[in-house]
């Protein structure tokens, strides 16, 4: 029996999930506390705590990050990840981030069409170092930086044979799907090979990721993260188990009205022993600190117009909280006068994605949930974790870097996530016959199977 795309990829999401899970312990503890806060929501609202994903679904989602050097590494990845019906959506540069730039672009590996996100939508942040940029590098470091990442093979060739074959076969015999899915956990794994102490150092004072990426001559998965139906109550949930959360829960605050994009938090993982050689050559034992846990609550996915409005509360919520006002009263607030209160408010003004379906003479909206990330979320993720926050000079030129750029270097299209939402609209449109703009005034946004 073949083993398809669709099956390979949540059997590789399951293998990273237990490497991980031995890896780094307190994930395990995070994956129960998000099974017991999803049933106890699964309790509460019925049906509605399924409105964006089946639980099943949920309890199967993570997303894992990966970071690589240079766009040959990178196309390795959208190789590997090609194999299991992952492709690159959007673009997240996050060397301007605010409050903490970092010196990489990132793209999201992830299936693209609903069927195969509800059967499995395991998705893979992926960023990759800028070598070129200035503002964190000088041309000697530059230098050494690409040499050092030429010379490391983070993929064995037979493992890459082995997803191109896959790729183009859609599919891998089951003894070949096995041997492909040892190798590529294993090169997630973490890398008894001894990090060079100086090096790592050196880079370190840039920026910890630049040194967690060029530093070493492997590549491991930096975070698992599991999806929560209620973030508040995971937050809290996992402090009453002893375990220390980043002050913040990034992305949209806590309100009574919809869910939109998406919420994450995260904690620091413990430093782990790793192996390094001492400038005299001398080998030693020592920690390093740099994979978490994260947890993640999914909403509904906007529009431009929509995401407009939230990077324009976002704004103001900074502007707020400079003036000395507590962040959460701040964000409370902007909101409550800012985003629309309710599902059909977001649908009637164009700030949300639905699909349509007919329901007798009712029209029902069913809200597409958000599958990609944030960069301001992912740069906050990134430094919340960082022992230092490295050195930058703002005063030089960066490297130019856009989604044209990166989708040229690795070969493959990149796609816009509100392309791929906007086409998931318009085909429900199509299928169900409901005219945009004749059904208007019967339009209703459904709640699914639950009674209004
Ligand atoms: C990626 C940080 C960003 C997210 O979910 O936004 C991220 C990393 O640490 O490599 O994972
Ligand atoms: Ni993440």
């Amino acid at each position: 029996m073949a083993v398809g795309s669709t099956e390979l990829r949540a059997r590789f999401a399951r293998r990273l999930s237990d490497l991980y899970g031995t890896e780094v312990p307190a994930y395990t503890t995070l994956v129960d506390e998000c099974h017991l806060v999803n049933q106890r929501v699964l309790d509460r609202d019925g049906a509605a705590a399924e409105r964006f994903g089946s639980i099943s679904r949920v309890t199967a989602e993570r997303h894992g990050a990966i970071r690589v050097g240079t766009p040959a590494e990178l196309a390795q990845v959208a190789r590997i990840f090609g194999a299991l019906g992952m492709r690159p959506v959007g673009f997240y540069d996050l060397r301007d981030a605010h409050p903490q730039p970092i010196p990489v672009i990132s793209t999201a590996f992830r299936p693209t069409e609903p069927d195969e996100l509800a059967r499995n939508p395991f998705r893979v942040f992926t960023s990759m170092l800028v070598p070129q940029d200035r503002r964190f590098f000088d041309a000697d470091l530059q230098e050494r930086l690409l040499r050092f990442l030429d010379r490391r093979q983070l993929f064995p060739d037979e493992l890459l044979t082995l997803a191109g074959r896959a790729e183009r076969d859609g599919e891998l015999s089951e003894a070949d799907a096995a041997r492909f899915l040892d190798l590529a956990a294993a090169a997630f794994a973490l890398s008894p090979e001894p990090v060079d102490r100086a090096w790592y150092a050196e880079l370190e004072r840039i920026s910890g990721v630049a040194a967690d990426i060029g530093g070493v001559t492997s590549t491991h998965i930096n975070h698992l993260t599991p999806r929560v139906l209620d973030i508040d109550e995971l937050y809290t949930g996992m402090q009453a188990r002893g375990i220390a959360m980043i002050d913040e829960i990034q992305g949209p605050p806590r309100w009574d009205g919809p869910d939109v994009l998406l919420r994450q938090t995260s904690f620091r993982a413990l430093a782990e022993p790793r192996t390094f050689r001492e400038p005299d050559g001398t080998i030693s034992e020592g920690r390093l600190r740099v994979r978490f846990g994260e947890v993640e609550a999914r909403g509904i996915a906007l529009t431009p117009a929509g995401r407009v409005l939230y990077d324009d509360l976002v704004t103001e919520v900074d502007r707020r909280v400079a003036e000395g006002e507590p962040r959460r009263e701040a964000a409370a607030d902007v909101w409550a006068t800012g985003m629309p209160a309710t599902e059909s408010e977001l649908e009637e003004r164009g700030l949300a994605f639905f699909t349509y379906r007919k329901d007798g003479d009712a029209v029902i909206a069913d809200p597409i949930v958000y599958e990609d990330f944030l960069p301001r979320s992912a740069a906050g993720i990134f430094a919340s974790n960082l022992g230092a926050a490295g050195t930058m000079d703002a005063s030089q030129g960066g490297a130019p870097r856009d989604m044209a750029w990166l989708a040229e270097v690795i070969g493959r299209p990149i796609r816009t996530p509100e392309e791929i939402y906007a086409e998931q609209q318009e085909e429900s449109l199509m299928r169900s016959g409901v005219s945009p703009t004749i059904d208007r005034g019967a339009r209703r946004v459904g709640r699914g199977s639950v009674a209004e």
